[in-house]
């Protein structure tokens, strides 16, 4: 079965003015929608064309670059989508606060290594917060890879992503990749990252 683009779960205006509406039609609209079709293309008549794209991640590295690009760009920007909302940011509460307090010493000292993560990533990619071996822990990845694939440095559950590549902030931060970091903050959906962790730590 082909698999298809989801709906944006807001307008592509909602996340005003930190992330602007042209930026998330094109992301949506083009990026994402250019994984979904090129990963149908990858897959369409091999043994693969019917496994979930959760199998297909997991395993990228034996299948083929561009099922390991595509289908990560998939997984990872229907993902990515669902962390952002109109009305958001601020700060985590419950299990989740106390989890990151515990192990990055403060909200602050969090977001100030996740937002190293981001920008020290050379290139394209993403920022992750994982579930890895039941605690929290920040990485990243090059390209479109994640922490769930075969290939991955450091593997784990994503339970928060943030996409670094220029596609994500370049029309309104230009070349200011931790200007779009910090901004980001203000529309980071807690209670989905929360509802990931609950998920990641059964
Ligand atoms: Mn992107």
């Amino acid at each position: 079965m082909a698999f298809t683009l989801p709906a944006l779960p807001y307008a592509p205006d909602a996340l005003e003015p930190h992330i602007d509406a042209q930026t998330m039609q094109i992301h949506h609209g083009k990026h994402h929608q250019a994984y979904v079709d090129n990963l149908n293309k990858a897959i369409a008549g091999t043994p693969h064309e019917n496994k979930s794209l959760e199998e297909l991640v997991k395993a990228a590295g034996t299948i083929s670059p561009a099922v390991r690009n595509n289908g990560g760009g998939h997984w990872n920007h229907s993902f990515f989508w669902e962390l952002l909302a109109p009305n958001a940011g601020g700060q985590p509460t419950g299990a989740l606060a106390a989890a990151i307090n515990d192990v990055f010493g403060s909200f602050e000292s969090f977001k100030e290594k996740f937002n190293t993560a981001g920008a020290t990533r050379f290139g394209s990619g993403w920022a992750w917060l994982i579930i890895n071996n039941g605690t929290l822990q920040i990485t990243s990845t090059p390209n479109q890879d994640n922490p769930l694939m075969d290939v991955a440095e450091v593997k784990g559950t994503p339970i928060l992503g943030v996409d670094v590549w220029e596609h994500a902030y370049y029309l309104k931060y230009q070349n200011r990749r931790p200007e779009y970091m910090n901004a980001i903050w203000n529309v980071i959906n807690w209670e989905k990252v929360a509802e990931n962790f609950t998920k990641a730590a059964k």
